[in-house]
């Protein structure tokens, strides 16, 4: 299988986020991609591509334009109002207020196009999300040619960017981008498996009436885990989407036994609709030491899913998306990888 990657991702780091009561430093941190970038190579998964360059064009197929518009000059107008550090949100439009007028200053602007404060920027960071949409493009581009698979592998993720915001470390949607291109060119359907641990919410908001890309979602439970306010089992599309959103939301403490009787239940799903390409969001956040997590995945566990989507026998494009269990992040990604490929 082939990996896309690019090093400009490394320019997102050393940022802050603000999580329960606290601004720490990052957890999507760039060592993530490079422990990656590493065990692909030493599990000689294939070569390691760098992307091409590509204009807005497809984003723009799933994003606002005025959002897309914003995050080249989210760092500028930052530092041109005398800040440094990093551009955190403060302060959002929820019910009550007004999210229909968009206001002038850089401070009112980050929270008007976001949901919460994860998704931080500091100089490189407009680089590094335009790399990151360039090497999922460049890995959709490889699996549309007519190769099985492809590794995308992304950083900063996406699957929490919606149509007009940004959050919990994403900002354009890189699944949602490649499952729309895949459309674009051709395919009929494209279905989205999202084994991230936390709910995929801005994936879910852009295909949420679509009948033409199906979105299946396994994760922990809204109630207690973040992203809290979308991921419920009773969300199952609207209008020519009604019946293809499927959530599988779990408790705390999920191990092998009852997260992968949701894959399979996900996976009977998918192949009922019949899609001609998958995109799966791959996150590894479902992994037992993982620091912001509460499943109980285990190393063993990740060849298995692998295969399990293997068997599907569909072109398949890995995007990476979460895992923050850094030392262990390369053997679960791409054990995933290995698995898929047998
Ligand atoms: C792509 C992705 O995986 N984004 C995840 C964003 C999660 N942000 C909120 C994390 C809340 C962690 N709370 C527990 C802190 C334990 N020290
Ligand atoms: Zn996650």
């Amino acid at each position: 299988m082939k990996t896309v990657f690019s090093p400009l991702h490394a320019g997102h780091g050393g940022q802050m986020e603000l999580v329960a009561g606290a601004i720490v430093p990052g957890f999507e941190k760039p060592s993530r991609a490079e422990i990656v970038r590493a065990r692909v190579e030493s599990e000689a998964l294939g070569p390691i591509l760098a992307p091409e360059t590509h204009d807005l064009t497809a984003a723009m197929r799933v994003h606002r334009q005025d959002y897309l518009d914003f995050l080249p000059t989210v760092w500028p107008l930052w530092e041109a109002s005398g800040k440094s550090g990093s551009a955190i949100p403060f302060t959002w439009p929820t019910r009550g207020l007004r999210g229909d007028v968009r206001p002038k200053t850089i401070d009112a602007l980050l929270g008007f196009y976001s949901f919460d404060g994860g998704a931080s920027f500091v100089k490189g960071t407009w680089e590094a999300i335009k790399s990151s949409y360039d090497v999922a493009m460049t890995a959709a581009g490889i699996v549309k040619a007519g190769e099985r698979s492809a590794f995308a592998l992304c950083r900063p993720p996406g699957h929490h960017a919606g149509a007009g915001f940004m959050g919990g470390y994403c900002y354009i949607n890189n699944a949602a981008v490649t499952a729309q291109w895949f459309r674009d060119r051709g395919a009929a359907r494209v279905s989205i498996l999202d084994v991230d641990y936390h709910h995929g919410n801005g994936t879910q908001e852009i295909f949420y009436q679509r009948g033409d890309v199906q979105v299946l979602n396994l994760h922990g439970d809204p109630m207690t885990e973040y992203p809290f306010f979308l991921g419920h089992a009773d969300e199952r599309g609207a209008g020519d989407g009604e019946g293809l959103n499927h959530n599988y939301p779990m408790p705390f403490g999920t191990g092998w036994e009852s997260w992968s009787a949701a894959l399979e239940d996900a996976c009977g799903k998918l192949q009922d609709y019949s899609p001609d390409i998958v995109v799966v969001s791959l996150g590894v956040d479902t992994f037992e030491k993982d620091p912001i997590s509460q499943f109980k995945l285990t190393s063993a566990d990740y060849p298995k899913i692998g295969r399990r989507i293997a068997a599907l026998g569909l072109p398949t494009l890995f995007v990476m998306e979460g895992g923050y269990a850094v030392d262990e992040i390369g053997i679960n990604a791409v054990g995933v990888l290995t698995g898929f490929e047998g």
